[in-house]
């Protein structure tokens, strides 16, 4: 398998950790995502990725796959073992709809492309995409932590839905770093916090985390 990857990529980070959690190994084709030397963007990359973005994965079967979800969920279908989805159906659903929390409306909102956008935008200053970044990312956690608060009143557990790290876990890591990098202290989130502390310690998580 080829993983057309960015080393500074949360969206990519994630299908790393889940490559790792699942001992699978992979050739790493960096894409520059930033900047002027940005290659995402150019007609070599959009033939790899129609939509311009990191992670893409190349199969040994030459299927080409987008999307980290979609690519997540086919190497949990595909190689079984450490499985990232629960059993249980409802369990299921609760994983599926943490990760789009953290996917559709938390990271999607704060991405290059966005922050290239607003700096065409009338009145436009040094301040608007800080601030833009820190009211999405604000508004984000805070939907994830009372996901995990409600979800843990009930049925604690180590993890965001299990005593082993699973899906959900694999795309909060990465955000949660994003958040702290950004500046926002995870103690105001402790569910966040505590469960991100634990990934910490895990190397698939520590070792493919962006950077
Ligand atoms: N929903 C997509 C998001 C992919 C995405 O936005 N990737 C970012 C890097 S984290 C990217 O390639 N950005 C380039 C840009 O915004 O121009 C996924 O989960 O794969």
């Amino acid at each position: 398998m080829k993983l057309y990857d960015a080393a500074i990529s949360s969206a990519a980070a994630r299908v790393r950790i889940a490559l790792a959690l699942k001992g699978l190994q992979v050739d790493r084709i960096p894409v520059e995502i930033v900047g002027a030397g940005a290659e995402n963007r150019r007609p070599a990359y959009r033939d790899v990725n129609p939509q311009g973005l990191v992670p893409a994965l190349l199969t040994d079967d030459g299927v080409l796959l987008t999307q980290s979800l979609a690519i997540v969920e086919y190497l949990d279908e595909v190689y079984p073992q450490a499985p990232l989805l629960p059993a249980d159906p409802a369990t299921r659903a609760w994983v599926r709809a943490f990760v789009l929390a953290v996917l559709a409306e938390t990271h999607a909102l704060v991405t290059p492309r966005v922050a290239n956008h607003l700096a065409t935008m009338p009145g436009f200053d040094g301040t608007t995409a800080p601030a833009w970044r820190r009211h999405w990312t604000e508004e984000g956690i805070d939907a994830l932590e009372a996901l995990l608060a409600r979800r843990h009143a009930v049925t604690p557990s180590r993890f965001c839905a299990g005593d082993a790290p699973g899906l959900a876990d694999v795309f909060l890591f990465p955000q949660a770093l994003n958040a702290a990098r950004a500046g926002l202290p995870l103690a105001r989130w402790p569910h966040v916090e505590a469960i991100a502390a634990r990934l910490a310690d895990i190397p698939a998580f520590r070792d493919n985390a962006q950077r």
